[in-house]
């Protein structure tokens, strides 16, 4: 390996048991999403993706200040309209990514997380935000909108007025802000933040990870349907459990009074 092929990885994988740790690492430019980083993250959840020892993954940004304050506005300023369409393409691709990965995504938000940052965010399970955390969807000051799914994401989690106070201002929210809207859900001091994250994600993989695949999916596909589609699915999922190994030792463990010991199968 090369001496700086590490600290030069643009998206660092570092495995804490079932525990996938990926640090966004563009610290100098608060992490700001160009094409290089969006190709490695899709690089690192393909990785991720079919290694069956993960189980969760824990996303966040390298240094003190930011998570990713948003698409490279460097790299975007010269696009042309088809350049643009396909830079948010392919950034919507990779953010689809997180939510079809099939093992739950949770965000250590550690400051910054603006435009496409804060759709990184939205696309994970759900967030832990440092007090120092700071969320917006500033595109309106660039004359632009947001373009990896925060206008449609954002509106569907937070509601549609709360949305588009966020989305017309391009103002900047703190993370108590965050919590109270329910974009994040839990606050932490700064240092806490990694371990807050961690031991969470270490309680989740120690659950059946084929209930885990089956929860989130029926989750979202149940967002924005009918009630009575969405509880059709579920029970379908939940009929579904039942030809899986998981469920049998899950079940078996409780009735023997011993930990569960799931193989994701
Ligand atoms: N892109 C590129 N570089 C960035 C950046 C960004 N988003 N944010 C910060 N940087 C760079 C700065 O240029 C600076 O670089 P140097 O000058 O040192 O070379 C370095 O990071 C440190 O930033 P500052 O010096 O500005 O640090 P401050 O503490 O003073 O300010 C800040 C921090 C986060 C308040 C400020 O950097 C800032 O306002 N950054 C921009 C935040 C922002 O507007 N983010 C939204 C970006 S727009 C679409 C696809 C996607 C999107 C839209 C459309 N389609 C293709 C349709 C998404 C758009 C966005 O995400």
């Amino acid at each position: 390996m090369e001496p700086n092929a590490i600290a030069d990885d643009l998206v660092l994988r570092r495995d804490v048991g079932p525990v996938a740790l990926l640090t966004l690492n563009r610290p100098k430019a608060l992490n700001a999403l160009n094409q290089p980083l969006l190709a490695r993250l899709a690089e690192r959840l393909r990785e991720i993706a079919s290694d069956a020892d993960v189980r969760v993954v824990v996303l966040t940004g390298a240094g003190e200040k930011a998570f990713v304050a948003g698409a490279d506005i460097a790299e975007m300023a010269d696009y042309d309209p088809a350049t643009a369409q396909f830079f948010a393409l392919a950034g919507q691709t990779v953010l689809n990514h997180i939510g079809s990965l099939g093992k739950p995504v949770i965000a250590a938000v550690n400051g910054f997380a603006l435009g496409g940052g804060c759709e990184v965010v939205l696309a994970c399970d759900f967030a832990i935000a440092s007090q120092k955390a700071k969320f917006g969807l500033p595109e309106v000051t660039l004359g632009v909108i947001p373009g990896f799914g925060g206008t449609q994401r954002l509106a569907r989690l937070i509601g549609r007025h709360n949305a588009l106070r966020w989305i017309l201002t391009g103002d900047v929210h703190s993370a108590d802000e965050a919590l109270r809207l329910g974009l994040v859900t839990q606050v932490v001091a700064p240092e806490e933040l990694l371990n807050t994250a961690l031991e969470i994600a270490q309680r989740i993989a120690t659950r059946g990870p084929v209930a885990l695949t089956a929860a989130r999916q029926v989750v979202d596909q149940g967002w924005d349907v009918p009630l009575a589609d969405g509880l059709r699915k579920e029970a379908a999922a939940f009929g579904r459990l039942f030809h899986s190994a998981d469920q049998k030792e899950g079940m078996a463990a409780f009735l023997q009074k011993r930990q569960a010991k799931f193989i994701g199968k």
